[in-house]
């Protein structure tokens, strides 16, 4: 219980003029300034509304970001006080390609950073790029002047200086930051990250494992160490907490646990449907908290449109290693330009005789189909992953870009990565052997079987 000037809180108290509240509050009310709007939010600003700060494994159980980290922070008089500084990072996508972006703290994206429902959190956002810069709360109901829009909602933050903001969390949901300054840039260059707002009393069953992924898309010319940020349909490097397969880590769980995944989407233009293989799931939040329990389909895809958020969650009840990625084709690749030749079932003859005596090494290919291209590691220009994917247990993995892998396991020591999946006996794909083709009646040399009666 917290009792300030002229108000007395506790977390129920707080929470019925908050979150609650507004779940019943979709009729407007007769009297009073509606929930969450400015003269609503004014009004409780000019009071200390707030609570002694959520504190992780207490209040919360702290979010997992693969490939990420959090942002610290400290308690002054019961304010959580964290610090962001935009500046230039030399980021790796994956292994073989770098290059120049703009993030916080020395990472793209920004850290995330995770808070609890009825937190004060006050934010200093210091400049270190050679452009004004500022921070929108994205999704965060807030005063008009604390929403980070530039020119709008405040003076843009000048190269060099240190600009504080600072807010009431007045809410529970899956949250991100980024620049609302030069979005086109500054966006595109990856100022962007997640924040999370815990419930001060959590609802539902507890998760076990509680991961948060950003959305992104970038163009990044073979050759070249900059994300271009002027690039409108054509995006060539896909990510997911800015690494594309492999870069990715995995998401690593215990067989039976309860896991969250909170998706968010930042990129540029395109919205990413994200598929998980083995499981089903719920979508159990959208940007602006929880969906009621009796709204929720199961699932096995979610959509994650630019500028949103959504968590999903499930048992991992299923042991093995499972794809998690974008199920657009083309955001599964590395570095694909798009711009060759549809070469599938051309048959090149004695062309590459002909050309390797004017250009020694050549090699048409293509005629099947990409996966070639990146599995026999062709030399290619520095600074580039064209095609990389990765060398799997089984086979070569073609995916690259918006991809990574649930790993479900029986049993874990740490959640370090436990390495490839171990199939029990009878439980992998392989080549079909002769005696189970005869006892099956399956005559590989014979015309496919199709319904008697059909056509094509
Ligand atoms: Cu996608």
């Amino acid at each position: 219980m917290l009792a300030t000037a002229g108000v007395t809180l506790t977390g129920g108290a707080l929470l019925l003029s908050g979150s609650a509240a507004r779940a019943q509050s979709d009729v407007p009310r007769a009297q009073g300034p509606r929930e969450g709007s400015a003269a609503d939010i004014g009004q409780r600003h000019t009071r200390q509304d707030w609570l002694r700060p959520g504190m992780p494994n207490r209040d919360y159980r702290p979010v997992v970001v693969p490939n990420g980290s959090k942002l610290p922070w400290r308690v002054v008089d019961s304010v959580k006080v964290f610090h962001l500084v935009a500046e230039e990072v030399e980021h790796e996508f994956a292994p073989g390609l770098k290059a120049f972006c703009w993030g916080y703290n020395g990472r793209v994206h920004g850290p995330t950073i995770e808070a609890v429902e009825g937190d004060r959190v006050r934010i200093y956002v210091t400049n270190r790029l050679p452009a004004a810069t500022t921070i929108h709360w994205h999704g965060i109901l807030l005063p008009s002047g604390m929403d980070g829009v530039g020119g709008l909602s405040q003076k843009s933050i000048p190269p060099g200086e240190t600009f504080r903001y600072e807010f009431t969390l007045r809410q529970a949901s899956t949250n991100m930051y980024h620049s609302h300054h030069d979005e086109m840039t500054q966006i595109g260059l990856g100022l962007t990250g997640m924040f999370i707002i815990h419930p001060r009393q959590p609802a539902g069953p507890r998760v076990d494992r509680d991961f948060a992924i950003l959305l992104h898309e970038w163009r990044i010319d073979v050759g070249t160490g900059r994300p271009n940020p002027n690039e409108m349909t054509d995006f060539n490097v896909l990510t997911m907490n800015a690494k594309a397969f492999p870069g990715t880590e995995p998401l690593v769980v215990r067989q039976g646990e309860r896991v969250r995944i909170r998706l968010g989407n930042l990129s540029p233009q395109n919205h990413h449907p994200i598929h998980l293989h083995g499981h089903h799931f719920r979508i159990t939040e959208t940007d602006a908290g929880r969906v009621p329990e009796s709204a929720r389909q199961p699932e096995g895809t979610v959509l994650v449109p630019v500028g949103s958020t959504r968590v999903i969650e499930f048992v991992a009840d299923a042991p093995g290693d499972w794809a998690l990625h974008c199920h657009m084709t083309h955001h599964m690749m590395n570095q694909m330009g798009h711009e060759f030749p549809n070469m599938i079932g051309v048959n090149p003859g004695t062309l590459d005789a002909k050309v390797r005596s004017l250009l020694p090494g050549y090699m048409t290919m293509g005629q099947t189909g990409m996966a070639e291209m990146a599995e026999m590691g062709m030399p290619v220009p520095p600074n580039s992953i064209p095609m990389l994917g990765a060398r799997g247990k089984h086979d070569y993995i073609t995916a690259g870009g918006m991809f990574t892998v649930l790993k479900v396991r029986e049993r874990l020591e740490s959640y370090a990565d436990p390495g490839w999946y171990d199939n029990p006996p009878g439980t992998l794909a392989i080549a079909a052997g002769t005696d189970e083709l005869r006892r099956d009646g399956i005559d590989v040399n014979a015309p496919a079987p199709v319904e008697p009666g059909s056509s094509s």
